[in-house]
């Protein structure tokens, strides 16, 4: 372990999964540590906190939180926010909780960020190691808090973190060994103000890495080319587009590494472009490593992707139901409308984070034949596409699948991808799925 916390005084802000996963990793490697959460703190983390033994305190940050040698916040938590503002001009040092992970891991990290598909391409990832026989744990925004496995990965072995703006956005020496960027598209414009600041968050994954580091670059995406023309670590670009890169696939064609054949489009069992292109990201990292090409055309050929991301749910009578409910912004609905063919009935809304849905315009004439709104950006989305395809609302989701399937006719697809976060109906975007998966389950 790189880092020694015995005795010292940790305050750690939020008690939702992230705070109280590094409560208790703190406490277990000799700090002492103190949760406090601006709201409510669930039962089940209050169990755990206080099997634990771990002090806390709810319905605010009180001045008790600036009693630390340290601070760590979750990654809801605002960086500019009063109590965090408070603790630096204190001096206090405030990191969020993947430098304190970084910290007292002692293997190797793949960081994997991206507006899109970076859950697609995380357990892509740790799927080929899997299967090469390497050792790799999954962890990170994908549902897993780094911190919570950070001490356990060997120093053979890999952490696979999936990387959010919220994580990135205050890391003071957190470095990945190989570092991948999928894609820049705005995104959490809510909370990061503007596109400028949103990657900027996003873009401090290279920013410690050195020239035995790899970076991983989407050569297709004109900001990350533009932006990134020279950084300090050995460059990967991968493409769907350009002949140029060291790792290029044709869509329908072949994935080449350095114009080598890998494998042929046709045999990935992922679909769409955009995982052909995460695809790509994932093979670029596999080989920075030396995975042998075999494990890695076998992964591919089997991996079929994650829960809530274009997920197939049920065929009734023709119609399809397809679960997309990690599509939280804007873009992920281009994507996902892109990779359905049939006519599509969409469900959409939820929290807006400021995204602009006339981006959509195109698509939504061509391939939409009927939108089923629902939660707080109902009557946004329906101003911006009123007068392109016909707009319905639903109260709640049961609702909605039942409205969606009365209009499909044989052929079409209802497609849940709500380019919203889920938290005004919601606990999270898993619940949002699940609510509407155990509503196509149950239509007759
Ligand atoms: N809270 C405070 N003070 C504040 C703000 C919030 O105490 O100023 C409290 C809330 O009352 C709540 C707790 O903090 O009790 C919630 O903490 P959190 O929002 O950081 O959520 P966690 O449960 O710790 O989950 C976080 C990620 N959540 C967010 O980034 C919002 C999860 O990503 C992630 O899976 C988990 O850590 C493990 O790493 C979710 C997400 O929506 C899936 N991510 C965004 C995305 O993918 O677009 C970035």
């Amino acid at each position: 372990m790189k880092f020694d916390l015995q005795n010292k005084r940790v305050s750690i802000l939020g008690a939702g999964k992230t705070g109280i996963a590094t409560a208790e990793k703190v406490k277990n490697i000799g700090g002492i540590p103190f949760v406090s959460d601006s709201g409510n703190i669930d039962k089940n983390a209050l169990d755990r906190l206080k099997e634990n033994e771990i002090k806390f305190e709810s319905g605010g940050h009180s001045d008790a939180v600036l009693e630390c040698d340290l601070m760590i916040l979750s990654p809801g938590v605002l960086p500019g926010s009063e109590i965090v503002l408070k603790a630096r001009s204190r001096g206090l040092i405030v990191w969020p909780e993947i430098e304190l992970a970084y910290k007292i891991c002692n293997g190797k990290i793949i960081g994997v960020t991206g507006s899109n598909g970076k859950t697609t391409t995380t357990a892509l990832i740790g799927e080929i190691f899997g299967n090469s026989g390497i050792s790799a744990i999954v962890c990170g925004n994908i549902g897993n808090p780094f911190i919570k496995v950070a001490d356990e990965i060997p120093a053979d072995g890999y952490a696979v973190v999936e990387l959010s703006s919220f994580q990135l956005e205050i890391i003071d020496g957190f470095k990945a060994d190989a570092a991948v960027i999928l894609n820049i598209t705005p995104d959490h414009l809510d909370r990061h103000g503007d596109f400028e600041k949103y990657s900027s968050a996003k873009l401090r994954i290279f920013e410690n890495q050195d020239k035995d580091d790899f970076s991983i670059l989407n050569h297709d995406d004109n900001y990350l080319k533009n932006k990134c023309g020279d950084l300090a670590s050995k460059m990967i670009w991968f493409s769907v587009e350009s002949k140029d890169t060291e790792i290029h696939a044709e869509p329908g064609g072949k994935l080449y590494i350095n114009n080598k054949e890998l494998i042929n489009s046709n045999d990935i069992k992922l679909r769409g472009l955009h995982n052909l292109s995460n695809v790509c990201a994932a093979v670029a990292v596999a080989n920075s490593i030396g995975v042998d090409n075999d494990k890695i055309i076998d992964t591919l050929k089997s991996f079929a992707g994650v829960e809530h991301r274009l997920e197939f749910v049920r065929l009734i009578g023709g119609v399809s139901f397809i679960n997309d409910s990690k599509g939280t912004n804007v873009d992920s609905v281009f994507w996902a409308l892109k990779a359905v063919s049939t006519p599509v009935i969409l469900i959409a809304g939820g929290r807006d984070k400021a995204g602009d849905f006339s981006r959509l315009n195109d698509l939504i004439k061509d391939k939409v034949k009927g939108v089923l709104l629902i939660g707080e950006a109902a009557d946004k989305i329906e101003r911006v596409w009123m007068h392109l395809t016909e707009c319905m609302r639903a109260p709640d989701m049961k609702e909605a699948v039942s409205i969606a399937y009365g209009d499909a006719r044989d052929g079409d697809t209802v497609l849940l991808s709500p380019g919203c976060a889920s938290f005004d109906m919601y606990g999270n975007f898993e619940e949002r799925g699940n609510d509407f998966k155990k509503a196509v389950m149950a239509l007759k």
